[in-house]
């Protein structure tokens, strides 16, 4: 496929779309940046473009079905949308921002997927690999669109992508080095329907592997484990619980590699700057990735060690009158919001609710096990997690109109020694733009108590 030749519609203004629209302008494919949102401001969409590109919202007609080769799609819109539909019936292929960006990249690409702890690892790996590779990029799901970089990347570098379901669902000939699927707990089903659905789409990262490559799954998790039957690349797997035979795996207090039937500590508890078992995996998934991208093991320990945490995740803001404030906006299904408590060992007021993905809540407020002095809930779901909250036996509930109300009634209400924890268990999507502007505000209003 030759794109220079091509008519190319990117649909979505988002950074996604707009990362594409610069690629594909830059190497001087004719391209057409459409929205189906009739509230934004043409010109303002054509002034974040660097070169001149036309621009469309509202219909996509039959017209730009027509006048088009090849849509390239932004993650938040789904394949199901019917205009995605309608273009895919007229034999015009449909391809991911993440393909897009392939297409135009060299190097080499470690991608990580999963439904918890994609973005930590991701972060840990970029670090460990840049130690070695002056040439590393850190891009995908995690807030940089891969196609920002993909023409500034040589042979020699070296990509490491969080990728998302939806990034996966229109990929064509992405081909990572060294893949992984971190765990599978259902999240996203509004899109994808079903568990299975979902989880079959995360492992389209691997489809194009060979046995030459690799694919990291973790052990621990019978829907990863079973995927490495499934798979062309030779699979490694990665487990916190049970010394393997062969992957990486905690021994004691070290964290270890096997392979071929050499054995090497690569790094133990005092190396490591984050807390939780949770993130024992990310960084025994982070040491497989790296390893088999062929960072040495002096320059995993060194990553390692650097490594301090993202923002968004179990993150510490401050204490205010002896109540600890911990922003984990990040926790944006029931699955990641669980680890959230888990970190807590101080009374919890906790934040939860936002926008509704389908998900089930049961498993979460079981997991409050004692710990949660009232649940605060704001958005779409906030009912829906009280009568579920009510049914497993938890009254402590506070309906909230909004997250400044959240934190005040905490911050009131609240005694030294408490915890105030934002961890909802839901996406920010209806309320907010995305999961960085809920935090970073939660961590506004925290650092407002404090004047
Ligand atoms: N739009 C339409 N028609 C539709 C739906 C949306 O035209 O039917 C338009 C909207 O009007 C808007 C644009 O599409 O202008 C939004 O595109 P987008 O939602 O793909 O947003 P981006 O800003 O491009 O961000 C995307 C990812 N967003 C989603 O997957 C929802 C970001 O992941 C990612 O960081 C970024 O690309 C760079 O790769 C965010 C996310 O929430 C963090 N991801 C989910 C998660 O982690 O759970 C998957």
């Amino acid at each position: 496929m030759n794109l220079k030749e091509m008519n190319v519609v990117v649909a979505g203004t988002g950074i996604s779309g707009i990362g594409a629209a610069n690629l594909l302008t830059a190497c001087d494919v004719k391209t057409t940046l459409y929205d189906g949102n009739t509230n934004l401001d043409k010109e303002e969409v054509k002034g974040r473009v660097e070169r001149p590109v036309d621009v469309v919202l509202g219909d996509f007609s039959d017209e730009l079905i027509n006048s088009s080769d090849l849509m390239v799609l932004s993650p938040g819109i789904s394949v199901n949308a019917p205009f995605v539909q309608k273009f895919s019936a007229a034999g015009k292929p449909v391809w991911s921002e993440i393909e897009l960006a392939y297409y135009f990249s060299k190097g080499e690409i470690a991608a990580i997927t999963g439904t918890n702890g994609k973005t930590t690892t991701t972060a840990l790996t970029g670090e460990i690999v840049a130690c070695e590779n002056p040439s590393t990029f850190v891009v995908g799901n995690i807030g940089i669109p891969y196609t920002n970089v993909a023409l500034d990347t040589k042979e020699s570098s070296m990509i490491v992508a969080e990728i998302s379901s939806f990034q996966l669902e229109t990929i064509d000939a992405f081909r990572p080095k060294v893949s992984a699927v971190l765990n599978i707990t259902p999240d996203h089903l509004d899109r994808h329907g079903t568990v299975e659905c979902y989880a079959d789409t995360k492992l389209k990262i691997a489809m194009n592997q060979t046995e030459e490559d690799f694919c990291v799954l973790n052990y621990d998790d019978p829907t990863t484990r079973a995927m490495a039957e499934r798979i062309k690349a030779t699979p490694v797997f990665f487990s916190r619980l049970e010394k393997l035979p062969e992957g990486a795996y905690l021994d004691g207090d070290n964290f270890v590699i096997s392979w071929k039937g050499e054995t090497k500590v690569i790094c133990t508890m005092d190396d490591i700057n984050l807390l939780g078992g949770h993130n024992h995996e990310n960084i025994l998934a982070a040491i497989a990735i790296s390893y088999f991208m062929g960072i040495s093991e002096e320059k995993i320990l060194e990553g390692v060690r650097k490594f301090q945490g993202v923002a968004h995740r179990i993150e510490y803001v401050a204490e205010v009158n002896g109540i600890a404030y911990y922003n984990d906006s990040k926790g944006t299904n029931p699955d990641a919001a669980i680890k959230g408590i888990q970190a807590m060992n101080r009374p919890t007021y906790l934040i939860g609710g936002g926008y509704d993905k389908k998900s089930t809540y049961d498993e979460w407020i079981e997991s409050f096990d004692g710990k949660v002095k009232k649940l605060l809930l704001l958005g779409q779901t906030a009912e829906k997690i009280a009568e579920c909250a009510k049914a497993h036996g938890f009254e402590d509930i506070v309906m909230v109109d909004s997250l400044e109300e959240a934190v005040l009634y905490a911050a009131n209400n609240g005694e030294a020694g408490d915890a105030c924890l934002l961890s909802p268990a839901c996406a920010s999507w209806g309320m907010f733009k995305n999961y960085e502007v809920r935090g970073d505000m939660f961590k506004d209003f925290v650092h407002k108590l404090e004047q």
